[in-house]
């Protein structure tokens, strides 16, 4: 396994602390969230990736201008990093109209950008590989070359979709990086009752392509690691599958107390809390004291409480606007919207 615990990753102060900031940010935006879900307010399951931030803040933050990212329903840190903005996040998860205008939930939203595109989370686990094999494949008939990153969870990996499409990437030489976030669970099934060979890793020599394993708790092993990959991948050299051992100290959504996993599991993995493990690390350097950590925490606070205001204001959708973008020319004869306003009239909603 990598272990960054020695060296700055190459990576200058502003970086290290722009990344401790992207942590805090990653769980504190989730925190607010999940006050919002005690509350009622929002409108769907909220996943969180509690114990997981540093997988997706430092996956993220090894691309370059330009990359494709491919985000599973977990991965707000790395949103975050790729430019996404709390307020279309809180706009999602409140059902106002943000960036699908109240019709979809969570980071089921993308846009398409110079600076480097997002696509939107599909649902149905491992689909996302054969669709951004694609878009990369779109990249490279540009003669660009872009390189893409997607995450899979440990349950993920054992869809149809996993196998046909690394298969596909593999064949291709398709610039894909794929992060497996093995994080002991798929909602409540251990990884031991769901594969005969835990070794995630395994799958890249299955295929034919680069694997490799890295601590998914230290931001900077998970960013090297996919450093190293996104080079590999540059360089035409195929995709690479790398296994991140992590841990989801929340339940699969807020609703579940994760009452399944054991006790002693739980506490073996909140020594290894990432943001505890990255501050601990940059204070040691002498690059923060926790003065800078409250200051930093102050600052999200105030920045979460003004994008949080921002997507209140926004309006809930109109029932009219319900299959917009799904179906062509459909809205004029679709009972949808008037079910809409009779289902939201029945729970005494606007
Ligand atoms: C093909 C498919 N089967 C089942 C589901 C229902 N489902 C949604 S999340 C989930 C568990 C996913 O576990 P994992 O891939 O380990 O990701 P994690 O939630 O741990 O991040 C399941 C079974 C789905 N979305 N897609
Ligand atoms: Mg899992």
């Amino acid at each position: 396994m990598t272990n960054a615990a020695n060296s700055d990753a190459g990576l200058e102060r502003e970086q290290l602390l722009e990344i401790q900031r992207h942590l805090r940010l990653n769980r504190m935006i989730e925190e607010r969230l999940a006050s919002l879900y005690r509350q009622g307010a929002i409108k769907a399951g909220l996943f969180r990736s509690l114990g997981q931030e540093g997988c997706s803040v430092g996956g993220a933050y090894a691309l370059e201008r330009g990359d494709i990212f491919a985000p599973m329903i977990r991965n707000i840190g790395a949103v975050l990093v790729r430019g996404g903005r709390p307020r279309d996040l809180f706009a999602q998860y409140l059902g106002r109209s943000g960036p699908t205008g109240g019709r979809d939930t969570g980071v089921h939203y993308g846009w398409i950008s110079d600076e480097g595109s997002m696509l939107a989370v599909i649902s149905m686990l491992g689909d996302m590989i054969p669709v951004i094999v694609g878009a990369l494949l779109a990249e490279r008939m540009r003669g660009r070359r872009t390189v893409g990153l997607n995450f899979i969870g440990d349950g993920g990996v054992s869809t149809g979709a996993f196998h046909e499409g690394l298969n596909l990437a593999c064949v291709l030489k398709a610039p894909l990086v794929l992060i497996v976030e093995n994080n002991q669970y798929a909602y409540s099934t251990p990884v031991s009752r769901q594969t005969a060979n835990p070794r995630f890793v395994d799958r890249a020599r299955a295929y034919g392509c680069r694997g490799e394993e890295v601590d998914g708790t230290d931001v900077l092993a998970v960013y090297q690691a996919t450093r190293r990959a996104c080079e590999h991948a540059r360089r035409g050299a195929g995709p690479s599958l790398i296994e991140a051992h992590l841990f989801r100290m929340s339940g699969h959504t807020e609703h579940d107390d994760a009452s399944y996993v054991p006790p002693e599991m739980r506490e073996e993995w909140a020594r290894r809390d990432p943001i505890a493990r990255f501050e601990q690390y940059l204070v040691e350097r002498g690059m923060i004291d926790q003065h800078a950590i409250d200051s930093v925490i102050q600052d999200i606070d105030r920045h979460l409480q003004a994008e949080l205001a921002e997507a209140k204001a926004l309006p809930f959708p109109e029932a009219d606007s319900t299959i917009d973008g799904v179906y062509a020319d459909l809205r004029v004869s679709s009972p949808v919207p008037r079910l809409v306003r009779e289902w939201r009239k029945a729970r005494g909603e606007p």
